[in-house]
This record gives structure tokens, sequence and C-alpha cells, in this order.
């Protein structure tokens, strides 16, 4: 094969659903700078949602015509968009994919706030409609296309729970043993067992059984990204341009621990540390999390290979740690308020990702270089902020307290 042909086979049809978001947005810009032909399909609902609570990114993101427009402008590559709800409008989704005839559709269009699932009934019902038909949908559509396309799908590390029995935790599958009635020891691979803690983290845990049951009966290749929190905000696409810009979700229920915490220290709000700040969680930078994705849809599942699964993260913290690594940096003034959600104080976390790094990952780690670029970005944006956004006010019981620090700019 030629040195051409061998390019133009790498080069991939990709159906990217949810692009418009943090996660979504810049991976479509960096594929299509690889040379895939990206198509993005969202329903816009991450914008209404910031209608409907009245917070804005701290980044001011531009509409998506002028997203693209300037994308087309800056690399002469055209990405083509569909608004349309994956959830509710099988049919279009349907003909979307026989007529594009994509080889990757990757997906990301879910309902992604813990606390938003948790904030009334009403929220955690909408986040199971639609993640749950959003993925359903999806599978549906491409066993009923008859195309073989491998289905890459953003999932989250918090299906594994964060407590472990002192092992790190597999990439998706757990080796065990069982023993029969006659005393023989049988070894068997699970499905590490799901503990979700929000209705959010519920909808991944379903969505890893749709996974295994359509790739059992319809052998659909299926590869699920078990990510960590993802913190940063622009990729080298997205820096290209500030029309690019990525969005900076800081509000009480979009805004994520460690981007929170350095919006928090850049405005002179109090680190808003919930409970004793034990809770040890995994994270990724924004530019690894694309080059992860990269990575999935260049090294597919073969026909026939069980449910493809790596844990997205680079490092683990815990959340006093970073609180304190950013006081440190910035003077700002910590708060221990008391926590929104049910969730253990404490826990340990050890987690393998050998499989990104032996398909050559090389880690961006928490370092304060890093840390300054993104309280750049929240200094040089400080001036959006609305501090009555801020504090995390949605309760996973009747007996939580709102996470509200004393402030005295505030009070
Ligand atoms: P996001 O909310 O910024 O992006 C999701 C996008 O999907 C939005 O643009 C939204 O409009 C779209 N969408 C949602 N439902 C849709 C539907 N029914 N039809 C069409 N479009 C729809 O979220 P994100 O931070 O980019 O996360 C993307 C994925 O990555 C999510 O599935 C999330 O669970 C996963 N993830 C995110 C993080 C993180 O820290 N942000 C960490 C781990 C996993
Ligand atoms: N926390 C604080 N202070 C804050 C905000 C959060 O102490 O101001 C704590 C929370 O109580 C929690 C931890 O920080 O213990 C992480 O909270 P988070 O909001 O950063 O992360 P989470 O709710 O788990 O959700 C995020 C993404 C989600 C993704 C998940 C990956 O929103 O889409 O699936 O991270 S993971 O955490 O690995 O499950």
């Amino acid at each position: 094969m030629g040195l051409d042909q061998a390019n133009s086979k790498s080069k991939k049809k990709i159906i990217v659903l949810g692009g418009d978001g943090f996660c979504g947005w810049p991976t479509s810009l960096h594929l299509s700078q690889k040379g895939h032909d990206v198509t993005i399909i969202d329903n816009l609902s991450r914008r209404n949602i910031d209608n409907e609570l009245e917070a804005e990114s701290l980044t001011p993101i531009q509409p998506m015509h002028t997203r693209l427009n300037a994308w087309k402008e800056i690399s002469g590559k055209t990405i083509n968009f569909y608004n349309f709800d994956i959830a509710n409008e099988y049919d279009r989704l349907l003909d979307m994919i026989q007529t594009e005839m994509p080889d990757v559709i990757i997906h990301f269009a879910e309902q992604r706030a813990a606390p938003y699932s948790m904030k009334s009934s009403k929220h955690k019902r909408y986040t199971v409609n639609n993640n749950m038909n959003a993925t359903h949908n999806v599978l549906c559509a491409i066993v009923e296309s008859t195309l073989d396309i491998h289905l890459v799908h953003l999932g989250t590390m918090g299906v594994y729970g964060y407590g472990t029995a002192g092992l790190k935790i597999p990439e998706g599958y757990l080796d065990i043993e069982v023993k029969k009635e006659d005393g023989e020891r049988v070894e068997q691979q699970i499905l590490y067992p799901t503990n979700p803690g929000s209705i959010y983290h519920m909808t991944k845990s379903q969505d890893q059984l749709l996974f295994q049951y359509y790739n059992k009966n319809d052998n659909v290749r299926i590869t699920d990204l078990h990510q960590g929190i993802v913190w940063g905000t622009n990729t080298k696409e997205t820096n290209l341009d500030d029309r690019l810009i990525n969005r900076f979700d800081y509000d009480g229920d979009y805004g994520t621990v460690l981007n929170r915490f350095l919006m928090q220290a850049a405005v002179g709000y109090p680190i808003t540390v919930h409970g004793t700040g034990g809770q040890t969680r995994a994270f990724i930078h924004i530019q690894d999390s694309v080059r992860c994705i990269e990575l999935a849809v260049e090294n597919p599942p073969a026909n026939n290979d069980r449910v493809l699964i790596f844990n997205q993260m680079t490092e683990t913290h815990r959340v006093a740690d970073l609180a304190k690594l950013i006081s440190k940096l910035t003077d700002g003034e910590i708060a221990y308020v008391s926590n929104p959600r049910k969730e253990a104080k404490e826990n340990e976390l050890q987690v393998r990702n050998d499989l990104f790094l032996s398909k050559g990952l090389q880690p961006i780690t928490l370092n304060e270089g890093l840390l300054q670029e993104v309280t750049e970005v929240a200094k040089r944006y400080k001036d959006r902020v609305d501090y009555q956004k801020i504090p995390a006010t949605s309760l996973w019981t009747k007996d939580q307290q709102p996470g509200i620090p004393k402030w005295d700019k505030g009070d």
C-alpha cells in the first residue's frame, strides 16, 4: 500500500455527538486539524441549561456558527453542524448515520453534571431520560444502519465509586475467582461492580450495560472511556483564536472542583472545600483528554472484541491537597464548608491507566506552570464572574446543607 493510500485510510469520517460542549468542542477541532472529516451533532441543551441556571461560562464562548466560521477561516477546514436532540429524534439520527456513513461516532451527548442531576425530581428525570435514551438511540441506530461503526463513548471514573479494597482500579474488568459446588475454583473476568454516587453517575453505570449487551448481541465495536475530572480550558487548537475559546464552567452545578478552585482563587473568593476535603479523585487535563480520544479513535477494538475500556485519567489528588496547592500559589483563603453531597468523607484511590500509556500518552501533570496558565484564564475573565452563582446549592438529601462559605464581600 502506498503512503497516500495509507494516509487516506487513516483519515476517518467522524460524527461527534455533543461537539459544542467542554470536551466535544476541542476534540472536534483536534480531529479536524488531524485531517479527519468531522460532523458535529448537538442540540445546544448545555447552552439552554446556562439560560435556565442564569449562569454563563467564565470564558466568552461564541455561538456555534461563529465558532465554525472562525475554524474554517483559520484552518481552511470545514466542520459540519446539525442541531437536533439524539435522545428524542431517533429517525433523524438514523438518517444522518445512513447518509454520512461514519467510521467512528464519538458520544459526548449527555447531561454531565452530578449536582445538576440532583437538583430536583425534574432534573433527575431529565438526566435519566436524556442520557439513557441518547446512548440507547445511538446503539440502536448503529445496528439498524448495518454499518460497521466504532463507537467511542465518554464515560466516567465515577462508575467504579471511589473506594477500593486497596487494589488499583483495573480498566473496566475485574479478575475474580469463584468456587463451584464441587470445590473447584474457576477464574473469570466481570465488569467492575458499579457504585454510582449521583443520578448522573448512575446513568453512566447503566450505559455500561447497554454497551455490554449491544456488543454481545450485535457485535458493535465499542470503546468506553472512563474519564476522571477534566481540568484546564484550552487546547492547542482552541488557543488559535479568541473565537474558538473553550467553555469554563465555574458555577455550583457545572463547575468541577479544580477549575472552581482556580477561579475562586483568581477572584478572591474562598476556596470551597466540601467537608474535610479527604475525597480523592482522578484528574486529566483537557489537552490530554483530547489526545486520549484521538488514541482511542486510532486503536479501535477488532470485530468480536468485547467492549474496550480505558481509564482516561493521569493522576489522583485529594481535594484538600488541591486547595492547599492553589492557596499556596495564590495566597487564596480556604473555606471548609458543609458538604452538599452524600459521599465518603475520605477515600483512597489508585487507578490503572496502562492502556493509554502503552499507546503513547505523555501526561501533562498538575505542575505550577499549568496551574498558572489556568489561573490566567480565570484572571483574564474575572469580571464576568457572577458571585451569586459560585456556591454549590444542589443537595443530595434533605439533611445536607449547601456549601456556602462565610465571606466578607459576599455576606
Ligand atoms: P458538556 O455538557 O459541556 O457537553 C455535552 C454536550 O452534549 C453539550 O454541548 C450538550 O448540548 C450536548 N447534548 C446533551 N444532550 C444531548 C442530546 N440529547 N442531543 C444532542 N446533544 C446533546 O459536557 P462535557 O464536560 O463536554 O462532557 C462530555 C462527556 O464527557 C459527558 O458525557 C461526560 O459525562 C463526560 N465526562 C466529562 C468530564 C468533565 O470533567 N467535564 C469528566 C468525565 C467524563
Ligand atoms: N468539591 C469540593 N468543592 C467544590 C466542588 C466540588 O470540595 O467547590 C468536591 C466534591 O464534593 C467531590 C469532588 O470535589 O468530592 C469532585 O467534584 P466535581 O464536581 O469536580 O466532580 P464530579 O461531580 O465527580 O463530576 C465531574 C464531571 C463529571 C465526571 C466526573 C468524573 O462533572 O461529568 O463524570 O467529574 S469522576 O469524578 O471521576 O467521576
